[in-house]
């Protein structure tokens, strides 16, 4: 919360220097542009070249980057860099822009080990070519560089193009935050915010290549950008998808199921022979293993083997909310060893990012995934508003464990996460505890989440292989009439 205020103060300090400025200005590629930042001005502000170089560190140590060596992407994050090596005493690096035809003709300044990490920080990134162009002078001198800091991210593709080029960016403002930030405080009207949040939809510089190198034709970009629904099957295709999203979306496809049963019983042969039975109509199958009188490890190797046979994951819904050290623990050991037998878990994001660091240590290397609890059924729940947003941001900072969230709608458009929703019956309405639920057209099609969770809805029906079927169809049924609707 503190660092939100250090960057709301600061979007509004850039904005007083005429570092931000609205009108018709040509970027480095030709592109004409509505917002133009130019962070050049920063060095006639000492003490805003303090707050901004503050920021960029208190984010290197948020983030735990490990690194030998600071590069500044020449010029304007060069005093950047400059300060923050200087103040932290960390050896810097210096980029030559242009090479001196005298002397020992290097192209980077500064002491350079074979196989060392350098971290590059630069001041503003549109498509990310400035930082990958530098990265380039850094590998040809033996050195590595897997992340690198900004300070604004225009948000026009430059985080997806670095990573495909397997470079971690860390923006510490995004176009959409720096609107929403002068929007709240009157700097700009409501019809300048929409309108460079447009143009910054309509100018994604970022073109992923297909699998034969190709770049991916135009008709076949229908994600963010047009607006257009993904298919299930065109997401699991995505080249930055996580492949358990991936395989996951693939078994949607195939079964024409986005149903998860919750199988919220108590005795191991009832859950086993429910996941048996239901394993056909079904995508993902959720436990709750400490309810269970009897777990036995036998009893975690059957379940297993009916996801095999059937086709679906195992989620185990244990709402993980401790430290990384505790959790990492909870997940691989103690008598239940989730992470041996569960794909996916969920974890609320209330401990910070390291419950996912602490999850992901465990787990990434078996090929598991995480959703993070955004949102959840319960009446007079407290993730609303500012915390969903907190827990899409985590979950973008480490996509490479958490392929979604647990919420009631659709947070966010990135079609590479999943969106999984419970509280979910036939009828509306709620139980006596609070569970609050919706249909499934309401949450598929009205909400735009992905997966329907059900729990009682299946399990209290006169015949439980009929309901789950009914919640197959209403679901499927949801999402393609989604799919349908989607563009017109
Ligand atoms: P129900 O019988 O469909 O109400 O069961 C819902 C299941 O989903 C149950 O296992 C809950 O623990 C789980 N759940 C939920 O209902 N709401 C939430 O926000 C989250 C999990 Br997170």
């Amino acid at each position: 919360m503190e660092n939100n205020l250090c960057i709301d103060s600061l979007i509004l300090k850039l904005h007083d220097v005429n570092a931000v400025k609205f009108g018709e200005y040509k970027l480095k590629s030709g592109m004409l542009t509505p917002i133009y930042i130019d962070l050049r001005v920063l060095v006639s502000y000492p003490a805003l070249m303090n707050q901004v170089s503050n920021l960029i560190y208190q984010r290197v140590q948020e983030e735990g980057l490990q690194f030998d060596s600071v590069c500044g992407v020449p010029y304007t994050a060069l005093p950047l860099a400059t300060i923050i090596c200087s103040r932290h005493e960390l050896p810097m690096l210096i980029r030559r822009k242009e090479v001196k035809d005298y002397g020992t003709k290097r192209l980077v300044e500064g002491i350079c080990r074979e196989g060392d990490t350098c971290l590059i920080i630069e001041d503003t990134v549109t498509s990310g070519a400035s930082i990958l162009e530098t990265a380039e002078v850094l590998y040809k001198e033996g050195l590595k560089v897997t992340d690198a800091i900004v300070l604004m991210d225009r948000e026009q593709g430059g985080v997806d193009m670095l990573a495909s080029q397997g470079i971690k960016l860390h923006p510490i403002i995004s176009m959409f935050k720096l609107l929403n930030v002068l929007l709240a405080a009157e700097r700009i009207d409501a019809q300048t915010a929409q309108s460079v949040r447009k143009f910054i939809l309509d100018n994604n510089t970022f073109r992923p290549k297909e699998e034969n190198g190709n770049e991916v034709p135009a008709t076949k970009k229908p994600c963010v950008e047009q607006n257009l629904e993904l298919s299930y099957a065109d997401r699991a295709k995505l080249p930055n998808i996580h492949p358990l999203a991936s395989k996951l979306l693939n078994i949607m496809e195939e079964k024409q199921s986005n149903l998860c049963v919750s199988a919220d019983v108590t005795s191991s042969e009832e859950l086993l022979q429910l996941a048996d039975s239901l394993g056909p109509k079904i995508c993902m199958l959720k436990t709750h293993v400490d309810i269970l009188k009897d777990y036995t490890v036998a009893f975690s190797q059957k379940l297993q083997a009916l996801a095999e046979k059937h086709n679906f994951l195992i989620f185990e819904d244990r709402k993980f909310a401790d430290i990384g050290n505790t959790v990492k623990h909870q997940y691989e050991g103690g008598m239940y060893q989730i992470s041996s037998w569960s794909h996916i878990v969920n974890a609320h994001a209330v401990p910070g990012p390291g419950v996912v660091k602490g999850l992901s240590a465990v787990g990434k290397a078996l090929g598991r995934g995480c959703l993070l609890i955004a949102q959840m059924s319960s009446q007079g729940s407290l993730a609303t508003g500012e915390y969903t947003k907190t827990v899409l941001k985590m979950a973008e900072e480490q996509s490479d464990f958490v392929i979604g969230f647990i919420c009631g709608s659709k947070i966010t458009k990135r079609p590479e996460f999943i969106h999984m929703t419970p509280g979910v019956q036939m009828q509306a309405g709620g139980d006596v505890l609070g569970q609050q639920y919706s249909t499934p057209e309401e949450v598929i099609h009205n909400k735009g989440s992905d997966v329907i969770i059900v729990g009682r809805g299946v399990l209290e029906a006169p015949d439980r292989l009929k309901a789950a079927e009914s919640y197959r169809k209403s679901g499927w049924d949801a999402y393609t009439k989604r799919l349908g609707q989607s563009g017109q």
